[in-house]
């Protein structure tokens, strides 16, 4: 049997790859490993919270004494590590807790897998360290032929990518100096089930479901490459079981959207659901001031995890927002809980 600890198993994007993992390979023991920050909500894995081979353990990752005593009792085989404060805005008004989480926190969890994996009986054999990152690490474009590459040179642009960025090249530090062995993947923008609403789609969805405004930064124009949050989860799975140790793959839908047609499209879905007349949603759109230092478009190139491991993405942009939709719709009550409480507070100060 073997026991793969996932961080962040709570959140938006680990929830699913914490599902496939627990259905999908019965013979592993799945570790599910959260603080339950803002993000974090079992809620989000009601469905397979007593299936027989997966344990939730409560803990930060910034706390190294605790992680080493976890390892140290739990002894994983492999580690995918999703756990990190992931919006950008918030990174923008409280960068250090992004410092804390993102690199001490990546670096603690490096330190508790090396020093448990390097006294085992077989070492590092057998054993693998995946570290889950994103495209923002490469910056923006401003070139429209141009598209994100595993060999792009990293020029992050905000507190978030920074963080993310330095985490990055402490994986491949260790993966480097102690032969650690590590594989990595940046991901362009995830939307679908379970996304917290202080991100662009769960947001305007929320927004339009209450009239309330929807507030676009800037002109609208920044570009974004969207992915189903499933269909990374199963790129996910997919490197963790075949990618080549010390590879980094780039995952991404070849899916670019002017977040001012996205939101179009969107208001034009919810007009549909809701038996409302076309075009109501859309007056709601309303341009506000533009996030500082806001990057113009991101865009993966993902040929590689296509061509040497055969994953691709399984849904099509309307399909998979479609899906969406009708998920947030049919789950008022998720929706309600996480827009209650410190969340109006966010809103309120954010916008
Ligand atoms: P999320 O904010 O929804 O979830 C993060 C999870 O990490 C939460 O469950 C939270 O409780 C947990 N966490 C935060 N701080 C912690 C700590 N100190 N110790 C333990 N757990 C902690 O994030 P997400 O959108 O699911 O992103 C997951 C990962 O994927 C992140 O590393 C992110 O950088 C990366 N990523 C996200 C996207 C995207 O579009 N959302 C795209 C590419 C890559
Ligand atoms: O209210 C809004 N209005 C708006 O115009 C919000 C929340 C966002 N936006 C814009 C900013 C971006 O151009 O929409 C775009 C998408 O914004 P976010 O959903 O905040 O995502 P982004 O900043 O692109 O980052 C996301 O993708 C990469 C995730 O949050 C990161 O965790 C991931 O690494």
């Amino acid at each position: 049997m073997k026991t793969i600890v996932i961080t962040g198993g709570a959140g938006f994007i680990g929830s699913h790859v914490v599902r496939l993992f627990v259905t999908k390979y019965p013979e592993y023991r799945i570790v599910n490993l959260d603080k339950l920050t803002y993000a974090g909500n079992l809620a989000n894995l009601t469905d397979i919270e007593h299936a027989p081979n997966y344990t939730f353990v409560k803990g930060d990752i910034t706390d190294a004494a605790f992680l080493d005593a976890m390892f140290a009792e739990i002894q994983p085989d492999g580690v995918i590590h999703l756990a990190a404060e992931s919006h950008v805005d918030r990174s923008i008004t409280d960068p250090m807790s992004f410092v804390m989480t993102n690199v001490v926190g990546t670096v603690n969890l490096l330190n508790a897998a090396k020093n448990c994996w390097k006294d085992s009986p077989t070492g590092f054999e057998g054993k693998r360290f995946y570290h889950v990152s994103t495209d923002e690490v490469y910056g923006s474009l401003h070139n429209p032929e141009e598209f994100f590459l595993e060999t792009t040179s990293y020029d992050p642009q905000s507190p978030y990518s920074a963080s993310k960025a330095a985490s990055d090249h402490f994986v491949r530090a260790y993966g480097n100096t102690y032969k650690m062995p590590v594989v990595l993947s940046n991901c362009s923008n995830n939307y679908g089930p379970n996304h917290f609403p202080e991100k662009l789609i769960p947001l305007m969805i929320h927004n339009i479901q209450t009239n309330k405004p929807l507030p676009v930064y800037g002109k609208g124009e920044n570009v974004r490459d969207w992915l189903y949050v499933v269909d990374h989860a199963r790129a996910i799975d997919t490197i963790f079981h075949n990618g080549t140790l010390g590879e980094t793959y780039n995952i991404g839908g070849f899916n670019e959207w002017k977040n001012i047609d996205l939101v179009h499209l969107l208001c034009s879905i919810m007009d549909r659901k809701l038996g409302r007349e076309e075009g109501t949603s859309a007056k709601l759109i309303t341009y506000v001031t533009d996030r500082a230092g806001h990057d113009l478009r991101y865009a993966i190139d993902a040929s590689k995890i296509m061509n040497e491991l055969g994953w691709k993405p399984s849904l099509q942009f309307e399909e998979g927002l479609e899906k969406t939709v009708d998920w947030f719709l049919a789950n008022q009550e998720w929706l309600d809980n996480v827009t209650s409480g410190n969340y109006q507070k966010y809103y309120e100060d954010m916008y």
